[in-house]
């Protein structure tokens, strides 16, 4: 069975899934949907997603979206317990950071480098304020810890590290925040990590 990720290489979103990808050392194929032409609100695409947002994973016969649902669909279906344990308590600490992913992370530096990429015209100073707020709960979270929840990144570390290493794009510094800069290099140091532009 082959592995289709249906993306753009400017998604941070879409970049969560390569890196778990890579850890899972799955192989896979990308298909590019040209974001900056519409493909994304096209027929075909809205029958994989009719939000008409990437990524989408196509596996086999299933097709899951939404960037957290398919880490949550991968680390469950190809690794058992090492990115997504199943302890009910250790498993709501991932998920709560999969929610920050798609709240905080979304609605701060993601928007925030939005406002310059794409000259979006939304509100920079509310962006940046959600992140420099999002930054500084990681900062104290992670204080004596080397990953969000466990000794080894688990998918709550590949949810928030895109926006978060990106952060700098949406003019944002991570220089008050040494904890969250030395989680972000280690990140970068992991064996299976791949990169994407602006990281
Ligand atoms: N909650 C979704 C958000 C996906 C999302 O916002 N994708 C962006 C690219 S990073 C997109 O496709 N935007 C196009 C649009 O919303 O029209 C996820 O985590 O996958």
């Amino acid at each position: 069975m082959s592995i289709k990720l249906y993306g753009h290489p400017l998604s941070g979103n879409c970049h969560k899934v390569r890196l778990l990808l890579s850890a899972l050392g799955l192989p896979y194929e990308e298909v590019l949907v040209d974001l900056l032409v519409g493909a994304h609100k096209q027929p075909e695409f809205l029958a994989l997603n009719p939000l008409g947002q990437v990524p989408v994973l196509v596996d086999g016969d299933t097709v899951i979206s939404d960037s957290q649902a398919i880490l949550v669909y991968l680390a469950r279906t190809y690794d058992g317990e090492k990115y997504l344990p199943s302890d009910p308590v250790k498993m709501a600490r991932v998920v709560r950071w999969l929610s920050i992913a798609a709240s905080e992370c979304h609605h701060g530096p993601h928007l925030a480098r939005l406002h310059f990429l794409l000259k979006l015209g939304n509100d920079l100073a509310l962006a940046q304020g959600i992140a420099h707020n999002l930054l500084g709960a990681l900062n104290r979270h992670l204080t004596g810890r080397t990953f969000l929840e466990e000794e080894r990144p688990t998918i709550a570390d590949f949810a928030v590290f895109p926006y978060v290493g990106l952060a700098h794009q949406g003019q944002i510094s991570l220089a008050e925040y040494p904890n969250v800069a030395a989680w972000v290099e280690r990140i970068k140091a992991s064996p299976s990590y791949v990169t994407m532009p602006g990281l």
